[in-house]
Formats: C-alpha cells, structure tokens, sequence
C-alpha cells in the first residue's frame, strides 16, 4: 500500500474527477463517518455462545461449517476479538449480542436472564463508546429441540420463550438506557415443518398470540426498538416456515414495529434492495441483516457484490440513512474469524460510500425526462471512477489501514492470540 502522500494525491485526482460530475467526495467521507453498523458478536465463534463449555449451534437450521482454529472460547476472547476486527474498520460502530452470550456460568436459563449478565458487555460498549442491540435466542437450546418456540402448541413450551422474549425486552431496554442509544432487539425464530403441513393456520395464530404478549409492555422507543425477522425457508423448515415474510410485515406495520430483512431469507433469485422502498412507505425503520447466501441461506461472509452495491443505493437514495438500522448476519468458520469480521464490515461500509458518491439528481433528471441513454451511460461510467482511492483516504483519515494492510495486523493477531487457542 502506498505512504500517506501517495494516498493523499490519489485523493485530490479522485476529488477532482468526482467534482466533474458535481459529486463533493469530502461530503460523502462526512456521510459515511456517521454511518453506524451493528457488528454481529456470532461471527467469532460460529454462533456457539458461552451458556456451557461445550456450547456449539444446535437446532434453528443455522449451520457454521469450517475448522479453521483460533474460536474465541470465552467472552473475554470474543471482545478482545472484536476489538481487533474495530481496530480495523473505519468509523464507529454497533455490538450486536445474542442472548446465548450471557455470562452466568451455565447458571441461568433464558426465561431467567436480567441485565446484570450482560454486565461485561455492557460496560465495554460503554467504554469503547459503543451503541448495542441485542437479540433473543430461540434455538440451541432443549425447548427448541422440537422445531418450534413461539408458535409452540406445547404451552409449557410456548411459555418459556414468551418469558424469554419478555426478559430479552428488559435486558435491551437497561441497556439502551446505560448506553444511551437505542437497543434494536430482533426476535428471529426457527419454528418450521420439515414437510408439508396441514394445519398451516393454528401456529400462526400461537406466534401472533406470542409476539403480542411478548410486545405487550410499551418500552420508551428511546431505549428499545422491536423488531421481527421473517424468513423463507429453513434447514429442516423446508415446507413451512411460521413467520413468514407476510406474517411479519403485516404483524410490523399493525403494530409499528421494525421489520427485519435478511439477505439470505427470500427466493435465491430474490433481492431485497427493491422492497425497501416497499416496505419504507408503511414502516418508520428496519432493520437489516446483511448476509450472503450462496445457493442457500448460506451466511458466506459479505462481499462487495452488485446485491450489497444495491442495498446500499436504495438506503441512500432513499434518504433512509436515519430509518434503517444496518446489521451484519454471516458466519464462516473456514477462514479467521476476525478477518471475516472486517472483510465484511468494510465491503458493507465501501458499498455505502460507493452510493454516497453517485451524482443522484443528475441520474434522476435523466430519468425523469425519459433520457433513459443517458441514465445507462453514467451508471456504468461510474463503475470505473476512482472510489477506491476516495475509501483509502478515509480509512487513513479514520486512522485504520488503507488498502490491504489490514490484513498484516489479522495475521500478527493470529501468530500472536487466535492460533494458540484450541
Ligand atoms: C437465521 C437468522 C438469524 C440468525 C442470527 C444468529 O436464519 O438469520 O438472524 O442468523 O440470529
Ligand atoms: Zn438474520
């Protein structure tokens, strides 16, 4: 990577190759500065979480392949982890935590979590200076092992997660209040048919019950945002999934609440950039999670593909910066772990300056008098522009690596740290 000069001047070319189009680079830097991402805690340890010793993912469909080594093993590790993946990042950024990270020595059930576990985590985000959202863990657990929690027919069953949805409110609510920013707290379920089933309606109507007296006490939105993830189809929910994508946006808009779109949980053809705007005119926020399925709901590692590239134009051509809350949902355990933090944190945040630095009103114009030409013309002009030398100069401005220099740092953490984990 080249010195500080170098990167400089590259910056003032691209500056001005940028002006021409009457895009304002340092405009767009600024932007992208106060651009939070929620940083999924679950990547560091193939979604295991610290319940028992021997916690591994069970149940819900959700499967972490790969033995690379160097997991983080305790809570301790997975921050100290994640500190090294926001060393590495450019701007500040969000903890996403999974209920299952609780530290209570294996003491404490689900239905029985209180802040005070969260403690830890808690007090680092606020030393770091950092915002938290949390979520509420529906799967590796016994309750789970029958495939369904919310919409349970068993009420022992259902009960217990309901509880658990209940204390999960609580937890993010103190949290939201110590940390002063809101906690999103997302419920994602795993409660599906294996095959096809004949009474699709009675577990529908068990979740909507569920999500209702889950929801029920109103918490100061200044501290607490609800949100439900819906999904397509799951390994082992192939047939049937409860909470479907129209189960969710119709139980979100009836009760204002945030919608959580994940990349991974529509037809493998499908894309979501095109329901924001959807789902935008009825909703006040979202949520996302940004993930990458390959052939599936795989969870790869984001990569700054033509998908991620949209999702970030429509956020910002939308005007939605405010409205939709991005988080990350990947999980490879092929390869180090905390690289596959920043890998896909920096493509996420280089997607977003890419949408920062289009001459939107110029397009829009084009559009708007039917010059569609033109409007294919610039698009693919603007493929080619020099937005990388706009990105190094932020991340050396944010006082991170430029270019791939990062990677030097993950490789002396794992000489030094991951690699004598086993
Ligand atoms: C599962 C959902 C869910 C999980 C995390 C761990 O398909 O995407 O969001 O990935 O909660
Ligand atoms: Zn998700």
């Amino acid at each position: 990577m080249s010195d500080s000069k170098g990167i400089e001047r590259a910056y003032e070319s691209a500056r001005q190759r940028y002006a021409e189009l009457g895009v304002d680079t340092d405009k767009a830097i600024e932007r992208l500065g106060k651009i939070a991402i929620s940083l999924h805690c679950w990547q560091g340890d193939d979604v295991g979480g610290f319940e028992s010793s021997v916690s591994t993912l069970s149940g819900g469909g959700l499967v972490a392949t790969g033995a690379y080594p160097g997991r983080a093993r305790s809570a301790c590790e997975l921050r100290a982890d994640m500190e090294k993946a926001m060393s590495l990042i450019p701007g500040k950024h969000r903890l996403n935590l999974h209920a299952m990270y609780a530290e209570t020595g294996g003491k404490v059930d689900r239905n029985e979590l209180t802040a005070e576990h969260f403690a830890a985590w808690i007090d680092w985000a606020k030393a770091k200076g950092l915002g938290m959202d949390f979520n509420g863990t529906f799967f590796s657990h016994p309750k789970a092992e029958s495939g369904f929690t919310l919409a349970s027919a068993d009420e022992g069953e259902r009960r217990f997660w309901v509880e658990h949805g209940i204390a999960c409110r609580k937890i993010s609510e103190q949290i939201g209040r110590q940390l002063g920013s809101a906690c999103v707290t997302n419920v994602w379920i795993p409660d599906g048919y294996k095959d096809i089933p004949v009474d699709r309606k009675g577990p529908r109507q068990r979740l909507r019950k569920s999500l209702d007296e889950i929801f029920a006490e109103k918490i100061d939105r200044r501290w607490l945002l609800d949100s439900v993830e819906s999904k397509l189809f799951g390994i082992g929910s192939e047939s049937y999934v409860v909470g479907s994508h129209e189960f969710y946006l119709g139980y979100a808009v009836q009760n204002n609440i945030l919608l959580c779109l994940d990349t991974g949980h529509f037809h493998p053809t499908e894309e979501i950039c095109d329901k924001i705007s959807s789902v935008m005119a009825f909703l006040d926020e979202i949520l996302l999670h940004v993930s990458r399925g390959v052939r599936w709901d795989s969870d790869h590692v984001v990569i700054l593909s033509d998908e991620l590239r949209g999702l970030a134009e429509e956020i910002v051509r939308g005007d939605y910066l405010e409205r939709v809350h991005i988080g990350l949902d990947f999980f490879d355990a092929s390869i180090n772990r905390v690289a596959a933090w920043v890998i896909g944190s920096r493509c996420m945040l280089k997607a977003l300056l890419i949408a920062l630095l289009e001459p939107t009103d110029k397009l829009r114009e084009f559009e708007h008098s039917g010059d569609f030409t033109s409007r294919l013309a610039i698009l693919e002009e603007l493929k080619t522009l020099p937005f990388g030398a706009v990105w190094d100069y932020d991340c050396s401005k944010m006082e991170v690596p430029a270019g791939d220099a990062w990677l030097k740092e993950i490789k002396d953490y794992e000489a030094r740290v991951t690699s004598k984990r086993n």
